[in-house]
């Protein structure tokens, strides 16, 4: 199930945090804040039953602490990407080193693909893969057939026109039994039938990206209407405060792999 999860790896933001990527026009963030949040975010994947790795930082590479964007993890298989900033091109040794222990031949997203992990929603036998500014068409393609040999569908959903989405899962999440959020705009473009799909109102998009973690949904402190919407389906939610994090244009699902 892609919600069951025993580990995950995360990285310590550092110092060169601020100087990270960002479209964001929400002020700098403030360190000492930075860190506390990863803290409560590390400390709520351990109560929700995961087994965190906490990798060091790197100031060289000031967006390292969204580490999602630099792996794939389905189905017991690892795949390293190819961050679509060059920027953070070498954030992957790192990771691919730490999931090297744990999963045999980690495959990898090769020139001329990129894609960032961001851009990648699994939900039980499919998974949403979004072309944007930093994954590209060729790395989708290279994804969806290492993807299809585990038996996972892929739907390739562009979103290079949405200026306020930098990743596919910063306007969606797949909450497991069969439960989608989704922002509006993205609504008509992922193809969800059957599904329960809750649409954020305008005012709580930022809280589409939100992670179901085994027994708990992690969401973002802030979303009222969302937060109870996901309860109404029977779901227990988990709120953390990522303020520092939304103004360097990243989500509570950045901020780890899970396997
Ligand atoms: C970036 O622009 O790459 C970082 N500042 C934010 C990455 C957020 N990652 C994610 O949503 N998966």
């Amino acid at each position: 199930m892609s919600y069951r999860f025993s580990r995950a790896l995360a990285r310590t933001p550092g110092t060169s945090f601020a100087q990270g990527l960002t479209s964001a026009t929400l002020g700098a963030p403030d360190l000492a804040t930075t860190l506390a949040q990863h803290r409560a975010y590390c400390a709520a994947l351990r109560d929700a039953g995961v087994d965190v790795t906490v990798l060091d930082a790197d100031d060289a590479f000031p967006d390292s602490t969204f580490v999602e964007d630099t792996a794939i993890v389905a189905h017991g298989r690892a795949i390293v990407t190819r961050p679509g900033a060059q920027s953070r091109a070498g954030e992957t040794t790192v990771i691919r080193a730490a999931l090297a222990g744990r999963f045999d031949g980690i495959a990898s997203i090769v020139p001329p693909g990129t894609v960032d992990g961001g851009d990648v929603c699994e939900s039980d036998d499919r998974a949403f893969v979004g072309i944007s500014h930093r994954t590209n068409g060729n790395g989708a393609e290279q994804l969806a057939r290492w993807l299809s040999e585990s038996g996972l569908e892929t739907i390739c959903v562009d979103i290079r026109d949405l200026d306020f989405i930098l990743h596919l899962k910063s306007g969606m999440s797949y909450l497991g039994d069969g439960i989608y959020v989704v922002d509006e705009a993205l609504r008509s473009r992922v193809p969800l039938d059957r599904a329960d799909v809750i649409v954020p109102s305008a005012g709580e998009a930022y809280a589409a990206n939100c992670v179901r973690v085994n027994d708990v949904v992690l969401l973002p402190a802030g979303f009222p209407q969302l937060q109870s919407a996901i309860e109404q389906r029977g779901l227990r939610v988990v709120t953390l405060d990522v303020s520092e994090y939304q103004k360097m244009d990243g989500g509570l699902s950045c901020l780890s792999i899970r396997f």
